[in-house]
């Protein structure tokens, strides 16, 4: 996924204290090849055709800094309690550099993955305790606004694992295999079932999408999600000349 566009990192380093109306910051979540980047790319132009200012990210990355761990994340032998600091460490840079300035700066933002991908890929999946990451999680997003809405992309690893295949074959070069592309199918059931449990814990600040239905159909349910918050946030945002606006 080679879709980060980075921010600008002029915001302020302060406690943001975001009062925007209705929801902002928007995460897609789901095991590798569900489809995220896919629709994250349509919410994005929605919410730019109803005249919203718009910051796309992801994580592991999404501020300098954050990409150079993600890139060690990725690439480096590793054991999960290395894994977890690492990907705390570039969350809370992430948040400080890109998403709380582009937040008070009235911008939207959609994270491709945020928190839930911890608590299903090191908590359920690779079986770190559910206290340590939800002390960290706490720690690190305590001062500022977190996730106002997860959308979960919900497919069998099986087809996911086609889906990535498929999408290699069809690339010029085969896409480089990083230290997740190596795990098993039932390590990735364990990640969707950990995001069956994150979802039930968020209440109805989410959306849970069958990803295996048509593209088509997946975008009609996202612009049914869409239609109130635009009703909500009628007002264009933010200053559209940032240089981080997308
Ligand atoms: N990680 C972690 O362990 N803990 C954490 O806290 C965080 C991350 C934040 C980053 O992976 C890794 O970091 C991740 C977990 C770990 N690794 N894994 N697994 P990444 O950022 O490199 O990649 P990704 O985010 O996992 O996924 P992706 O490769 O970008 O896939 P995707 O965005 O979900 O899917 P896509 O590219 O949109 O779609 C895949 C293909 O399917 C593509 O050809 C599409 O055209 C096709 N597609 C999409 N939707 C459909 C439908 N509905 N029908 C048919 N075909 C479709």
């Amino acid at each position: 996924m080679s879709l980060f566009e980075s921010s600008d990192g002029l915001g302020s380093k302060e406690v943001p204290q975001s009062a925007n109306k209705g929801p902002r910051f928007l995460v897609l979540e789901g095991i590798d090849g569900a489809g995220k980047t896919t629709h994250l790319q349509f919410l994005a132009s929605r919410l730019r055709q109803a005249g919203q200012s718009v910051v796309i990210t992801r994580e592991p990355g999404g501020s300098p800094l954050a990409e150079s761990l993600r890139e060690i994340v990725l690439r480096s032998p590793m054991d999960g309690l290395t894994e977890l600091l690492i990907i705390f460490a570039a969350r809370r840079d992430h948040l400080r550099q890109t998403i709380w300035p582009a937040l008070e700066r009235g911008q939207w933002v959609i994270s491709d993955r945020f928190t839930d991908s911890t608590r299903a890929y090191q908590g359920t999946a690779r079986g770190l305790p559910s206290s340590l990451i939800e002390a960290m999680a706490q720690a690190v997003e305590a001062e500022g606004r977190g996730a106002d809405h997860v959308f979960y992309f919900d497919l069998p690893a099986e087809v996911a694992a086609k889906r990535r295949r498929d999408r290699s074959a069809g690339a010029l070069l085969a896409e480089e295999a990083d230290r997740f592309d190596t795990e098993t199918i039932a390590f990735f059931e364990r990640v969707r079932l950990g995001y069956r449990l994150a979802a039930e814990n968020r209440g109805s600040q989410q959306t849970w999408i069958d990803a295996q239905q048509s593209v088509e159909t997946i975008q009609q349910q996202l612009s049914q999600v869409l239609a109130p918050w635009l009703s909500v946030n009628a007002e264009p945002s933010g200053p559209l000349s940032q240089p981080s606006s997308c």
